[in-house]
């Protein structure tokens, strides 16, 4: 379907009705009218979230094609509200993301609860544009917004013995209808080795395309880590624990032989169902009609990224 305009003219827009045509609209994308239909220009101006003052960072722009914004809104993985790609844009409406806190603990000096507000304001937003690759085979090519996880975890004084770091993701039955399932075990858990937490590539994640965080993307706080799999970035964050064992995360549970810890992007190490060898990047319009292309080995970091894993058996550390 299309979206009908409002008749009024330029001079009777309001913040008051841009408001509440912005309330129609989630309701329309709530109740799954809109599909992937949410192309027009008003749509784009309907649904945006508070604008971030963010100032690109040149070390990480990308020559390849950003996705549009409409996808990287309505395609997603986030099985606390649903296993279905459209089920986070319909479903992730009911997560309240204020007052949201973020505690970070376990093996360091200071632990710390911070508030969402001051992570906003602790270190300038820088954009970053990372390609991302999802396990299934499908990739798109996001302009992130946040800084460097690492600034976060100077913070609280990791101590020597922290090895790993384990992030949880908020579960919560009231907002989340996909918790009544019971396909991986609640809350999501992820981990990363407590290097590559702190490798400047690993972004602690507010916003995409200039603002905060869509809901259905793992708002107000995420990780992203683009030269892993896409699992690997926890939505909605209320935990990081520093600790010294590996982390037991909710996708190794649920299948260890298709979920290693490691999870680097890698074309020479197939998932048991599904080849990695290439990927179908949502980039324009064609969506699942666009050609394959090759995967590259950790997504195209290993300049970056290679050195973490120096000596290690990628086939099995994957
Ligand atoms: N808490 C949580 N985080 C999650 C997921 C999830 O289901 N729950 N899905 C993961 C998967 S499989 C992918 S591919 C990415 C998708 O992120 P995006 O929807 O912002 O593109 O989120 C990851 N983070
Ligand atoms: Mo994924």
């Amino acid at each position: 379907m299309k979206l009908q305009l409002p008749s009024v003219k330029s001079s009777e827009i309001t913040p008051k009705s841009i408001f509440e045509n912005r309330r129609e609209i989630l309701k329309m994308a709530a109740a799954g009218a809109l599909g992937l239909e949410l192309s027009s220009w008003f749509a784009r101006e309907a649904l945006a979230q508070t604008k971030l003052n963010v100032k690109q960072n040149p070390a990480y722009t990308l020559m390849d094609k950003q996705t549009p914004y409409k996808d990287v809104i309505s395609y997603n993985n986030f099985y606390e509200f649903g296993t279905d790609k459209s089920d986070p844009i319909a479903y992730a409406t009911s997560l309240v993301t204020r007052p949201w806190k973020i505690s970070v603990e376990g093996l360091v000096g200071k632990p710390k609860v911070f508030d969402i507000d001051d992570l906003l304001k602790l270190m300038p937003l820088e954009e970053r544009v990372y390609r991302m690759r999802c396990v299934e085979g499908w990739s798109m090519v996001i302009p992130w917004v946040g800084y460097s996880l690492s600034h976060l975890l100077k913070q609280v004084d990791p101590l020597g013995s922290a090895k790993y770091i384990e992030f949880t993701s908020l579960a919560d039955k009231k907002q989340m209808r996909g918790l009544s399932s019971d396909v991986i075990q609640w809350p999501y858990v992820e981990g990363l080795r407590l290097d590559e937490a702190n490798h400047p590539l690993t972004l602690l994640t507010l916003g995409l395309y200039g603002e905060a965080l869509p809901n259905q993307n793992g708002a107000p706080i995420r990780i992203v880590t683009p030269w892993k799999y896409g699992f690997k970035s926890a939505k909605s964050i209320v935990k990081i624990k520093l600790v010294e064992k590996q982390p037991t995360t909710s996708w190794f549970l649920a299948n260890p032989s298709e979920y290693g810890f490691y999870s680097n992007v890698n074309p020479e190490v197939d998932h048991p169902r599904w080849s990695q060898a290439s990927e179908r990047r949502l980039s324009d319009d064609k969506g699942f009609f666009a050609p394959k292309i090759k995967t590259l080995k950790f997504n195209g970091y290993g300049d970056q990224v290679a050195s973490l894993y120096a000596g290690m058996d990628l086939k099995k550390f994957y």
